[in-house]
């Protein structure tokens, strides 16, 4: 990614690579201004009540991932940048029942599932929501829920690296 952009600065000439090192900012120019940095990523909360395929979309078409949450820590700063709110993460049991991948293909190696979650209600839940409201839900709990379901969910967090 790096590289590309060397490419395309070099392409566009002097004054952007100036302005590029004048901003000390190394964030690529499709992430939001105002995106927060994290372990050398890139994390923004978007309102909206989107299912999870179109906040999925959504992120995709913004050059980003719907978030991972990899470790206690991430989970953490994306509770603090969600500010409690109910928001889609980008896990999925779609393909295999019970087996959850991240969107880049990867195994879910930390979780903090909810007493009884994942339940595949119905048959029918494939999809990683955080903050579901109830109290088993508190403190960041996580749920599966169907990816239709956007009456609860107040947005969804986008990734960049
Ligand atoms: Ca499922
Ligand atoms: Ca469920």
């Amino acid at each position: 990614m790096k590289n590309t952009f060397a490419a395309i600065a070099l392409a566009c000439g002097l004054s952007l690579a100036a302005t590029w090192s004048s901003t000390q900012d190394k964030r690529p120019v499709y992430v939001p201004s105002d995106a927060a940095t994290h372990n050398g990523k890139y994390y923004k909360f978007f309102k909206a009540k989107y299912s999870w395929r179109e906040a999925e979309k959504k992120c995709e078409e913004m050059k980003g991932v719907l978030v991972s949450i990899k470790n206690k820590e991430t989970h953490q700063f994306l509770l603090a940048l969600s500010k409690g709110k109910c928001f889609w993460a980008g896990a999925s049991d779609a393909r295999t029942e019970g087996v959850w991948l991240w969107r880049d293909g990867s195994k879910i190696t930390y979780s903090d599932w909810a007493k009884d979650e994942p339940d595949d209600w119905k048959g029918k839940e494939d999809c990683l929501v955080i903050g579901w409201p109830g109290k088993r839900y508190e403190n960041g709990k996580w749920a599966d829920t169907n990816y239709k379901y956007r009456k609860q969910i107040d947005g969804y967090i986008c990734e960049w690296k």
